[in-house]
């Protein structure tokens, strides 16, 4: 990348962020939304800039200055009007009405009603968000830095949201499914760098699906209800299992803070599915045979699974045995010696070690 050039990839993070933010501020159960849904239902169209000031005043003639409040039956009545509205920034009062916009007509755009055209020049011009209801189309449309973007009907949203949310419910089976696999290793001391990749990968794919079901339910305001609902229930446990995974594998050398799944956040999807390219990504495995060589889980899964003790205790013994492979041959004495453990956890734990092992000879 050369210097002083702003990295594709960040603004693209930045629009995207800035659209979903948005989506919510506009999403059902808000007055502004309403206001909308009320001009797609007149027929009328509308065109709305979110935020006022100095820039906006610039490429505005004619009109009505005003400052009412913003309700959806004033967003109604004053797009009767030709023109559009200028909403402040908060999206609590009206500034204008009936506003003429005048922006830069040299600014590219591939819209082709003068109301489009507008708003999306006006957008590039000033960078504040743009909203335009099509009379003739009856569809609503977000306008931010020359790039478009449909707001949806709650219908076509929950369709969507809904087949990501079945997406989300497999992928969390295959993540809990190669985390069990990962624990019958850890049990045989047979941990490779790619049983862990795998599971990190897993992890990586359900985030993105999540961070998509989560941008559903806040476009979808209050009709996102249930969504949301199952969305939490799709989450339980996973985030935990993240954060233990980094604690478990995070090599010596790296710090705590230093260590974390989010490096796999840069990874296009075709990238993520080669598990090299996983553990290169959270810097696990050696440079030569990155996937095949061994590893050595610390324990802070398995207890944390096991117990009810609390992370202190549990960084506590896993200061004192370093590993999970030591502490499943500890007798339980030397448990009950650590601080914050006591006999009767000492027996927990051993009794919670066994069944697993168990559990594992079984299988
Ligand atoms: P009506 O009395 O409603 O016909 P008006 O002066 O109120 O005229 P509108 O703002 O309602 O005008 O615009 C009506 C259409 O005129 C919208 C657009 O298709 C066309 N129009 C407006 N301004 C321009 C322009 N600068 N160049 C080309 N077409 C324009
Ligand atoms: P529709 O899909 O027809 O609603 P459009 O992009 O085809 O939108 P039109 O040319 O039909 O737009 O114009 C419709 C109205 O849009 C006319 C006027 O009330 C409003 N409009 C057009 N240009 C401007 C502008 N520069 N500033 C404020 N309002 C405008
Ligand atoms: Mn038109």
């Amino acid at each position: 990348m050369t210097d002083g050039q702003p990295n594709p990839d960040t603004s693209r993070d930045v629009q995207a962020e800035r659209v979903r933010h948005l989506m919510a501020l506009l999403a059902p159960g808000t007055p502004i939304r309403e206001g909308l849904d009320r001009i797609v239902n007149g027929r009328t169209g509308g065109l709305i800039v979110l935020g006022d000031g100095p820039e906006i005043d610039k490429v505005c003639s004619g009109g009505f200055p005003l400052d009412v409040r913003l309700t959806p039956q004033a967003m109604r009545e004053l797009s009767k009007m030709d023109g559009g509205l200028v909403v402040s920034s908060d999206h609590e009062r009206i500034k204008a009405a009936a506003v003429h916009f005048v922006p830069d007509g040299d600014l590219p755009t591939m819209e082709t009603g003068t109301r489009h055209r507008t708003a999306d020049r006006l957008s590039q011009q000033t960078g504040a968000p743009v909203v335009v209801v099509s009379a003739s189309m009856s569809v609503m449309s977000l306008f931010l830095n020359g790039r478009r973007y449909l707001i949806e009907k709650p219908e076509q949203l929950l369709a969507r949201a809904n087949q990501a949310l079945a997406t989300l419910a497999s992928y969390r089976r295959r993540l809990v499914e190669e985390a069990e696999n990962l624990t019958a290793l850890e049990i045989r001391d047979q941990v490779q760098v790619r049983d862990v990749a795998a599971v990190a990968q897993r992890f990586e794919m359900w985030r993105r699906i999540d961070a998509e079901v989560r941008g559903y339910v806040s476009a979808l305001g209050l009709e996102g209800r249930l969504v949301q609902l199952q969305r939490n229930e799709l989450s339980l446990g996973v985030e935990d299992l993240g954060r233990l995974l980094t604690e478990d594998y995070r090599p010596d050398s790296v710090s705590p803070g230093e260590f974390s799944l989010s490096g796999l956040q840069q990874l296009s999807w075709e990238d993520l599915l080669e598990l090299g390219n996983v553990a290169e990504a959270i810097n696990l495995g050696a440079a030569e045979h990155p996937l095949d060589s061994a590893i050595r889980a610390r324990g802070h899964r398995q207890l944390t699974i096991m117990t009810d003790l609390s992370s202190r205790t549990i960084q506590r013994i896993i200061d004192h045995f370093n590993d999970l492979q030591s502490l499943v041959s500890a007798s339980t004495s030397e448990l009950g010696d650590i601080k914050g453990v006591g006999v009767r956890r000492a027996r927990e734990i051993r009794q919670g070690l066994e069944s697993i092992f168990e559990g594992d000879q079984r299988t």
